[in-house]
């Protein structure tokens, strides 16, 4: 962990854990108080605490005496303390949550662990419905119905969603309140903002004269359960599905700052602070300040100008390299963005397991105005999918003959989504593959294999001289499946070795490649398609969760080949085939 992520509240919040476990252990109430107060202390100090630290002034803040001072110093320097180690060990790692729940306090969570060995939300759950909790002393039949109610809601509370099932709420919402009385401007903040691939809630920032009206409309919201909180300038609610939406809503003249506040990462606006503090600024929530002077912040693009950096696109801020490019005038500016795609790559139709027929879907391709479309259905082996034999997948050449005819808008290039089978070898014959313009290839069954029969197989498969594209390279379903144990390095020398390109499959339930994975995949020199992984109309859509995804991971125009007009990209592709014997 860098030195400067062991700020105020990472010391506090250490101190309070410190605290908790001293109550488990039923410490005096005196010692566990001293942790709080050292904890409130620190958190007041803020983002002096390195100063003060440095200084050694720290034993002069009031409720803070020497021993607790070294120990301070000890976890602002090093992250942690011997007495935190000792104090971890001796429980589960997951039993803190337990004193999350509305009516559990520290006696009750040790009499679950000593009596029980319950010390997680899950074990207790178990316990619980196993009506074991019942007979403990201090607990009866009545804290029982009320345990497994606070259970489900703290889960609701704290499950993380996937960004596919929040962000068209997330949008849907911010244009219905973009109509409420007096906003100027609003946009979505937070990790939703940064396309993080899972959200725990929804962060929205408004600018109004007067926010009363706007806090009023989202609580009068059709389809909120539940007003949280409601303040002068803010409101929570939650959902009917248990959604929280926190709205913020401010003067215009904050609105730039806030919305740059709220969107984050934490990580990221601890490297703008201390970034901030070279210059003799300093940003907050409220603005950005010279000593007692309030610097005017028209848009985020000006934050950035003030720190004479280039402006870093929400997307990026995650503290992953992009603060020292921004910083040294290196973060490219032409980041692929959704309107770049030209063509759409990785479409099933109700040949293999699509829900559209072939000419639906170069419909729908044509009307969001994509300039070719690859049809790529299953091949024989993906029995689940009823997979295309050799014989069906020359069939299916005369119905895109067919519909290209009446569909002349959009050029449908002939593909296949191949299995690779267990073994690494290609679904279907090479006399075959050659025929088509593109072939994606990829894993569907046998995730379970281990690292290195996993990896060998995708090798070989990159190594056939058909693949075109490594498709949903490593199988994960986002909450559902791990992903593959591949070993990712191996992978993307290879597949810049031979050409391959990687897909990032837009599907909302895979993001694969991630956006680290993009990242690592780029520097070790491979192109990219951003993938739809259509099997409607509707999952065009999904061209923007693929080029958001890339563009999470760093990737430029130039690295996703389906950037390229239907030419440009054919030749791309050919350019690792050359022996190819390609119709037309
Ligand atoms: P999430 O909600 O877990 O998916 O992730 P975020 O990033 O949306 O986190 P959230 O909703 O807690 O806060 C939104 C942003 O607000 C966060 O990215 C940075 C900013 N923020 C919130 N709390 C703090 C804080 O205690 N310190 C700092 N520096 N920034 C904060
Ligand atoms: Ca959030
Ligand atoms: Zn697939």
């Amino acid at each position: 962990m860098p030195t400067d992520v062991r700020d105020s509240a990472f010391v506090a919040r250490a101190l309070r854990d410190i605290a908790l476990y001293l109550e488990l252990k039923g410490e005096n109430a005196f010692k566990v108080r001293a942790y709080n107060l050292a904890a409130d202390r620190v958190l007041a100090v803020g983002e002096r605490l390195a100063d003060v630290v440095r200084e050694g002034r720290l034993a002069e803040l009031p409720n803070i005496g020497q021993a607790l001072a070294d120990k301070v110093v000890t976890l602002h320097t090093r992250g942690t303390l011997p007495l935190l180690e000792e104090l971890r060990a001796s429980y589960p790692p997951a039993i803190l949550a337990l004193l999350e729940l509305p009516d559990l306090g520290p006696r009750k969570v040790a009499a679950l662990w000593t009596s029980l060995g319950v010390g997680s939300l899950p074990a207790l759950e178990e316990a619980l419905r196993q009506g074991r909790v019942r007979g403990l002393k201090g607990f009866g039949e009545k804290s029982e119905a009320k345990l497994l109610a606070g259970l489900e809601q703290y889960r609701s509370a704290h499950a993380r969603r996937r960004l596919g099932d929040v962000l068209p709420v997330a949008l849907a919402l911010r244009d219905e309140l973009a109509r409420a009385p007096g906003v100027v401007r609003i946009e979505v903040a937070g990790s939703v903002r940064r396309f993080c691939e899972t959200v725990s809630d929804v962060d929205v920032i408004a600018s109004a004269a007067e926010a009363a009206p706007v806090l009023e409309a989202l609580a009068q919201r059709p389809g909120v359960a539940t007003v949280l909180g409601k303040g002068d300038s803010k409101c929570s609610v939650r959902l009917q599905d248990g959604l929280q939406v926190d709205l913020r809503v401010l003067p215009d003249e904050d609105f730039a700052t806030a919305l740059h506040h709220f969107t984050g990462s934490k990580a990221h606006h601890v490297r703008l602070r201390g970034r901030a503090r070279d210059l003799g600024l300093t940003i907050s929530e409220w603005g950005v300040f010279r000593g007692e002077e309030k610097l005017a912040v028209p848009e985020e693009a000006a934050l950035y100008r003030l720190l004479g950096m280039a402006y870093v696109p929400p997307e990026l801020r995650e503290d992953a390299g992009e603060f020292e490019a921004a910083l040294a005038g290196t973060l490219p500016t032409d980041l692929v963005e959704p309107a770049d795609i030209q063509g759409a790559v990785h479409a099933h139709t109700t040949w293999s397991d699509g829900r559209a027929s072939l000419l639906d879907m170069a419909r729908a391709a044509a009307a969001r105005g994509l300039a070719y479309l690859t049809i790529t259905d299953h091949s024989a082996s993906a029995g689940y999918a009823s997979g295309l034999s050799a014989e069906r997948l020359r069939q299916q050449w005369q119905e895109v003959d067919a519909v290209q005819a009446q569909v002349p808008q959009v050029r449908l290039l002939r593909g296949l989504e191949v299995d690779i089978l267990q073994n690494g070898a290609l679904d279907l014959p090479d006399a075959l593959l050659e025929q088509l313009d593109i072939v994606i290839a990829s894993v569907h069954v046998r995730h379970g294999q281990d690292a290195d029969a996993m990896t060998a197989r995708v090798l070989r498969a990159l190594d056939h001289p058909c693949t075109d594209v490594l498709g949903h390279p490593t199988g994960r379903l986002l909450q559902r499946r791990e992903p593959s144990p591949l070993r990712m390095e191996e992978v993307f020398a290879r597949a810049a070795e031979r050409g391959v390109a990687l897909e990032v499959n837009g599907n909302p339930e895979r993001l694969d490649l991630h956006a680290a994975h993009v990242r690592a995949a780029l520097s070790a020199g491979c192109r990219l398609v951003a993938g739809v992984d259509a099997h409607d109309t509707a999952s065009f859509a999904n061209v923007d969760y693929a080029a958001r995804t890339a563009r999470k991971g760093g990737a430029r125009r130039s690295d996703v080949l389906n950037t390229l007009g239907t030419e440009a990209f054919l030749t791309a592709l050919r350019e690792r085939h050359p022996r190819r014997g390609r119709r037309g």
